[in-house]
């Protein structure tokens, strides 16, 4: 059967203000980019952008995959935690898990560090294949 993945771009109110004056405030390109990644035979994909959309805290995905950077990183725990709380794992990558893995650690279950295009689809195919409860950080 088809896992459920969503992907989200956080972002937190005052940075959501803040873009909201400025003039490049284009779509963030981390997570799209990153669905294109995943093998829609194995996985049924969701994307959610904070910028204009409001997530909706369910327990039909299996894995939820957020894009950390410094600002939102708070912001991203808090998410994260309402995740966990109804049993959906958390990866966590992008610049801020990049910077400080065991920091992020503490809030996801899995970490992967750098650039995404190699591990990202490994770390896939691990979890579609293994229900275990493991953590992992991925290295390239
Ligand atoms: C373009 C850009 C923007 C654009 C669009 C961002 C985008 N990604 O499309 C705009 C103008 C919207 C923007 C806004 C902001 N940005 Co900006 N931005 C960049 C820039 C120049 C390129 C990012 C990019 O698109 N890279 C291409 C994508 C494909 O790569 P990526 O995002 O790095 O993701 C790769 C890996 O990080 C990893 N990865 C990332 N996330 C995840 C998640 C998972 C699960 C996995 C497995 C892997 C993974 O895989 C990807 C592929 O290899 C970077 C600097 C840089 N050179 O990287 C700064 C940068 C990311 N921005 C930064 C900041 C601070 C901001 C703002 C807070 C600025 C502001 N005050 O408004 C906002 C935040 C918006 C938000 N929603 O939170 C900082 C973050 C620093 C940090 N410590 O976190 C950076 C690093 C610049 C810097 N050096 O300070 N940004």
């Amino acid at each position: 059967m088809k896992k459920n993945i969503l992907l989200i771009t956080p972002e937190n109110k005052e940075i959501n203000k803040f873009r909201k004056k400025q003039v490049n405030n284009f779509i963030q390109i981390t997570m799209p980019y990153l669905a294109a990644f995943i093998d829609e035979s194995k996985y049924n994909i969701f994307l959610i952008d904070e910028y204009n959309e409001k997530i909706l805290f369910k327990n039909t995905y299996d894995v939820v995959a957020i894009t950390v950077n410094t600002c939102n990183a708070n912001h991203c725990y808090e998410i994260s935690s309402k995740f966990r709380k109804l049993g959906v794992k958390i990866v966590f990558g992008g610049p801020h898990a990049t910077l400080l893995p065991e920091e992020v650690s503490k809030y996801c279950d899995y970490v992967i560090i750098g650039e995404g295009e190699i591990t990202w689809p490994q770390f896939l195919d691990i979890f579609i294949t293994t229900e275990q409860n493991l953590y992992i950080i991925v290295r390239i």
